[in-house]
């Protein structure tokens, strides 16, 4: 049995290499909550609450999660006898949605578990890969000829599939040009629910540029219209956002939805959902991949560990640290080599807090113990 007899919370924020756009918002700096768990034997447990500031992805928000973190998931944790992450998730849903405050949590359990097992966090969610495979995610950018030289910049690196955010009036036209650039380069594009059934003709001219797939194109819930978008396209649509519980996939997989599933620990409430998600795709055959929300080192750890499941037969969104920040939390970054991100072999997370550089870099704190 393990009692957390001490959580810390610290507001971390790190600028951006690149300024980031999708059809929602602009960021040029991002704060994310990093957790430690102390257990009552002194092992320690860190996670990532990965959250955008503005609830424009989900419904969460920096602000939001610390307040859920500090009021009611801290107090849940402190104290509580658990022996299996699986065992304190299900404490953690008592508290409904706030998928990313709790996904944060869920992942300290992990860490701390896995290290306390003296095993890597990613057999200890059931990976069967030492390496995986990494694409990347491009911003809206202000011209065509800027997003080609994005485009020119990953492939030269050797990601194996580049992602393009697309919105109204920024779709065929940049997808095209990348198309014709790159006719081999596995693409796909992702519209973050910015279209309605009106804009059917615009989705209809994407389905035409040989993509692996097209991404939440309408909004989370539109999962009967998404069914009937899916049945008059050939490209599969990939779910993100429609996807935030475990039963979300059931009702879109029954429907026809979509035929390729997003898994982001962030939105599905952590590993454990994330890992329930997989299991339930690979029983229906449907592929699946990992999605990220610009993880620092912690949660991008996390996301690379998820990939190394069988399921996870499409590259995900595991950039190596160097695409988003100059310098992240960990004491070793997140690399991807020739679009090939290795899996930690080192017990719990595989990778360490960067305590100094963290410090420099927290904006607030928070403690509590018990004793
Ligand atoms: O929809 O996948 C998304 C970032 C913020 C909000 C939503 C999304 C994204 C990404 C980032 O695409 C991918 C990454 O972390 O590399
Ligand atoms: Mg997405």
């Amino acid at each position: 049995m393990t009692r957390i007899t001490a959580v810390d919370l610290r507001r971390v924020r790190l600028p951006l290499v690149h300024e980031f756009q999708t059809s929602s918002h602009a960021k040029r700096s991002l704060e994310h909550i990093l957790i430690a768990l102390t257990a009552d034997d002194g092992t320690v447990g860190w996670g990532e609450i990965a959250s955008p500031s503005g609830p424009f992805y989900s419904a969460e928000t920096v602000e939001s999660c610390w307040a859920v973190a500090r009021d009611h998931l801290t107090p849940l944790v402190l104290g509580t006898d658990w022996d299996h992450p699986a065992t304190l998730a299900a404490v953690l849903s008592k508290v409904r949605g706030n998928h990313f405050a709790r996904a944060g949590f869920d992942l300290a359990a992990w860490s701390l578990w896995s290290a306390a097992q003296s095993i890597p966090l990613a057999t200890a969610l059931g990976g069967v890969r030492t390496s995986v495979e990494a694409g990347v995610s491009l911003g809206i950018e202000k011209t065509i000829d800027d997003l080609l030289a994005q485009v020119a910049l990953r492939v030269d690196e050797g990601y194996r599939r580049i992602k393009l955010k697309i919105a109204p009036g920024w779709d065929v036209e940049p997808v095209r040009a990348v198309r014709a650039a790159y006719p081999e380069v596995p693409l796909h594009v992702d519209a973050n629910g910015a279209y309605t059934p009106t804009q059917l003709p615009v989705l209809t001219e994407l389905d035409r540029l040989g993509l692996l797939m097209i991404e939440q194109p309408y909004p989370p819930r539109a999962l009967v219209e998404l069914a009937d978008l899916q049945s008059r396209l050939r490209t599969p649509i990939c779910l993100d956002e429609s996807v935030e519980e475990v039963d979300d996939l059931v009702t879109a997989l029954r429907l026809g939805s979509g035929r390729i599933l997003n898994i982001k620990v962030s939105r599905m409430g952590g590993l454990t959902p994330a890992v329930r998600a997989h299991d339930l795709a690979a029983d229906q055959g449907v592929p699946v991949w990992c999605g990220g929300m610009h993880e620092f080192g912690i949660g991008r750890a996390a996301n690379v560990a998820l990939s190394a499941l069988p399921g996870f037969t499409l590259p995900s969104d595991v950039s190596g640290s160097d695409k988003y920040y100059a310098r992240d939390v960990t004491t070793a970054p997140i690399v991807a080599t020739d679009g090939l991100v290795e899996v930690p072999t080192g017990a719990g997370l595989g990778r360490d807090p960067d305590l100094a550089f963290i410090a420099e870099n927290t904006t607030d704190r928070l403690t509590r113990t018990c004793g």
